[in-house]
């Protein structure tokens, strides 16, 4: 595989990126196909160009692409089992954090400020901190504003769907091409026990009735999403012995009404967060439960495995929050947009997704001719662009690669507190980051010392830094011919 045109190393320090600027500016975009670049062959060109940088639609996107949300949206007409109204709406974001909320004329200056300084954002999204249907002045005003000033930004939402049918043919008019519903239950019974209470047409519903109503405005403002060619994806809280098993119907259900994604996510349950399930203890999932109710979901409605569950007000790449670098006190009074830096981004990023697409085919390939029935869980520490690329000792999180007679796929993620700091490691910490890499093979990383990497070897993971910088797939397609069948032709991109 030929080396990358030009890398994308080290994107989130300004001095990498205007070196990569120049280069670009020198060089520009020589293919005719730059829209084009990574569509996949099962994808039909008008989706493509729809998910083709959104980083939550596209899990090849997020290699790349980043999104921000706005916390514009505090008010909210469903109580789910699972939120503390001081946080912020745990359909799409962590409980436990929250957000700085915003006007839309504040929110408009942030976008700004962010679109000057993250070369990689395409998308805005308003989730929460409450629901962005029901707080809809507010979402509508925002997406107003930032539509005129920055016409090339996507514009998302996700919602709990009760206020939505009110809403889908202002969504259409504004060009929003990505809705997100939490969609928990199609059972009233199994959603009585996830919702005490919604608030719908002027007076509040409890129990069964509840469910009932929430379950046909979600059926409804879905149904009326897919008429009009609007992307959805369905986002599910997984809760143990409450909807877990439901959750298959659920998938088949929303991919009959015409569902883009389906995106199973754990509960995070804490007595400290006041909800009403952390405080009668009710469990999430570990991460082998989720992965194994993902894999029974596996030829329904398509899945999406690279979700991290960010808050109302996260900026960045899906792994990494600068939400902190971008404070109201921190942008000024006054800011101008500058599409510089975003435009000459997507030009690098078009010769590089190219070149990614050739050698994950090639890799995919070499696992197939492998001829093995076997199945090998890679947890791989990167900071973006699709490599290899970041020390074992500085990540927070690994994404989890699956490869097997199908081919390579991103299965899912562990975070991990970062074990090295100042210089040195923490035993206690490793110990943590051992128990959250549980069934994992192999970890991939740029570099480890010795001493994690004999603990990783006593617990049965493999650590390999001899791929640094190459691409993912590259070096997981190496590692599986390698062990179980031909040798690979070529170790490197
Ligand atoms: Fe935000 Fe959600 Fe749009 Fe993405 S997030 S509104 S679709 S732009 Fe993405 Fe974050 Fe998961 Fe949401 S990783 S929580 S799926
Ligand atoms: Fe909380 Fe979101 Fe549920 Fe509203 S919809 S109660 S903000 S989790």
């Amino acid at each position: 595989m030929s080396a990358p045109i030009i890398s994308l190393e080290g994107l989130t320090s300004t001095t990498s990126f205007d070196q990569l600027l120049a280069t670009a500016k020198s060089g520009g975009c020589a293919s005719s196909t730059c829209g084009l670049s990574g569509k996949p062959d099962d994808i039909n060109p008008a989706v493509w160009d729809k998910i083709k940088d959104h980083p939550c639609f596209s899990e090849e996107a997020h290699h790349y692409f980043a999104r921000m949300h706005v916390a514009v949206a505090p008010a909210c007409n469903v109580q789910c089992n699972y939120c503390n109204r001081k946080y912020d709406c745990a359909n799409e974001s962590r409980p436990g954090v929250v957000s700085e909320k915003l006007t839309p004329d504040q929110a408009l200056r942030k976008v700004i400020a962010v679109a000057n300084e993250v070369p990689q954002l395409s998308v805005l999204g308003i989730a929460g901190p409450g629901d962005a249907c029901y707080d809809w002045k507010k979402t509508k005003a925002t997406f107003d504003r930032v539509a005129r000033e920055i016409p090339d930004i996507k514009l998302c939402i996700s919602t709990n769907g009760l206020a939505l049918p009110d809403h889908v043919a202002e969504l259409a008019d504004m060009n929003v091409d990505h809705v997100t519903i939490t969609i928990n239950m199609v059972d009233p019974e199994v959603g009585a026990k996830i919702y005490p209470w919604i608030f719908y047409d002027h007076r509040r519903h409890t129990g069964i009735e509840a469910a009932r109503i929430l379950h046909e405005r979600q059926r409804l403002g879905l149904e009326m999403l897919t008429a009009r060619g609007i992307l959805t994806k369905i986002n599910s809280v997984m809760i143990p012995g409450v909807n877990d098993e439901h959750l298959i119907e659920v998938n088949r259900w929303v991919k009959e009404r015409g569902a883009f994604l389906h995106n199973v996510m754990p509960l995070i349950s804490d007595p400290a967060h006041g909800t009403h399930f952390g405080l009668t203890r009710q469990r999430g999932p570990n991460a082998m439960e989720i992965k194994t109710l993902q894999d029974r979901l596996e030829g329904g409605a398509k899945l999406m495995r690279h979700c991290r569950q960010c808050r109302a007000d996260a900026v960045g790449l899906l792994g990494e929050d600068r939400g902190q670098e971008f404070t109201l006190d921190s942008i000024p009074g006054e800011v101008t947009y500058d599409p510089s830096r975003r435009e000459a981004y997507q030009e690098v990023v078009a010769h590089e997704r190219l070149d990614h697409v050739a050698a994950r085919s090639e890799a995919i390939g070499m696992v197939k001719a492998a001829g093995s029935g076997k199945v090998l869980l890679v947890a791989v520490a990167t900071r973006g662009g699709g490599r290899v690329n970041e020390h074992f000792g500085h990540a927070k999180e690994f994404q989890v690669y699956e490869a097997s007679p199908r081919g390579i796929s991103l299965v899912g993620h562990r975070k991990v507190e970062q074990y090295c700091l100042g210089g040195r490691g923490e035993n206690d910490t490793l110990d943590g980051v051992i128990a959250a890499l549980e069934g994992i093979d192999i970890v991939l990383c740029a570099k480890i010392g010795d001493c994690p990497k004999d603990q990783l070897a006593e617990a049965g993971i493999r650590a390999i830094d001899a791929y640094g910088h190459d691409y993912i797939e590259t070096a997981i397609g190496a590692l599986y011919a390698a062990k179980f069948g031909i040798q690979p032709r070529a170790a490197t991109a």
